[in-house]
């Protein structure tokens, strides 16, 4: 049987495709276990410095398996979601390192806010997103409803949540839910170029960036301050600021290597 998650490296970019294209890329307990596994090894792995997230055939990732996970009546879904989705996503806005999710279809449900847990999400012209849940039964899980309202503001997030309308990629950009919204033709070969793009800058800085992001939601101004400070002080002693500095007094391009910090 083929493997429900795709893992590749492509340089010092880790590529994740899932791979349960009859289903589009629905959620199992299997996919569950080998995201997991993937980004646990991402982030104990030092070369590899971004992830691609992205799924095979014309769909995304539709979320939880309305067959095997959700299927069989009334449950208990608070477990599966402490079991896999909070886990999952609070695994992705924690690594130290950028995620790009790679929207190739449709994002449905908590593919979609799967998508929106990644760093920068691009998606391609025939993509779509919908926040599917309500026609269900269900609300926006996966951090939906951390994510939508701060990218969207609050008018937009109730009504893709509450009407669970489907938005094409162009307006989900327009809207500012995504990054970009790119041409279909060599969608994958641009996305992978910006993972790597990423995968090249200084590592330690945009794993900071994210603990800055992360921590904005529930910071004031004056906490949120004072960690910028901390992580800029981390940031003072990294190789790649001491190599940002030099390339540009000698007016030539950095050689990142995303090494920590001597002291760390
Ligand atoms: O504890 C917990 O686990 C709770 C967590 C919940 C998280 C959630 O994500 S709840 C939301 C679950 N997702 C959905 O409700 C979306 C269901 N899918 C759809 O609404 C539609 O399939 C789409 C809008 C995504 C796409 O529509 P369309 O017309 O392009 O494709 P399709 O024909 O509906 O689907 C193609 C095949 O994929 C089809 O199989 P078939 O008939 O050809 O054999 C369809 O059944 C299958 N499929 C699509 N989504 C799922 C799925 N199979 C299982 N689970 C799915 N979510």
């Amino acid at each position: 049987m083929a493997a429900e998650l795709i893992v590749e490296s492509v340089g010092a970019v880790r590529v994740l495709k899932l791979n349960r294209p009859d289903r589009l890329n629905a959620l199992n307990e299997a996919v569950h276990e080998a995201l997991a596994a993937a980004f646990a090894a991402i982030e104990a792995d030092d070369s590899v410095r971004a992830a691609l997230l992205t799924g095979e055939g014309r769909g995304f990732c539709a979320g939880a398996d309305l067959n095997q996970s959700l299927g069989g009546g009334p449950r208990d879904l608070g477990a599966s979601i402490d079991r896999h989705y909070n886990p999952l996503v609070r695994r992705m806005r924690a690594l130290p390192k950028p995620i790009v999710a790679a929207v190739n279809g449709v994002a449905a449900g908590a593919g979609a806010n799967l998508a929106l847990a990644a760093d920068i999400v691009l998606a391609c012209e025939s993509a779509n997103f919908t926040q599917a849940f309500i026609r269900i039964g269900l609300i926006p899980d996966a951090g939906g409803t951390h994510f939508l309202p701060r990218a969207v503001g609050d008018a937009r997030a109730r009504g893709l949540a509450m009407l669970g309308e489907t938005i094409t990629a162009r307006q989900a950009a327009d809207w500012g839910l995504i990054w970009r919204c790119l041409p279909d033709e060599g969608f994958l070969a641009a996305a992978l170029a910006v993972a790597a793009d990423l995968a090249s800058r200084p590592t330690q800085a945009l794993a900071a960036m994210k603990a800055a992001f992360n921590a904005a939601g529930a910071n004031g101004l004056d906490a949120q301050l004072d960690l910028e400070r901390d992580l800029q002080r981390r940031m003072g002693r990294t190789p790649d600021f001491a190599e940002g500095v030099a390339a540009f007094r000698e007016k030539r391009p950095a050689n990142f290597t995303g090494a920590p910090p001597a002291r760390d």
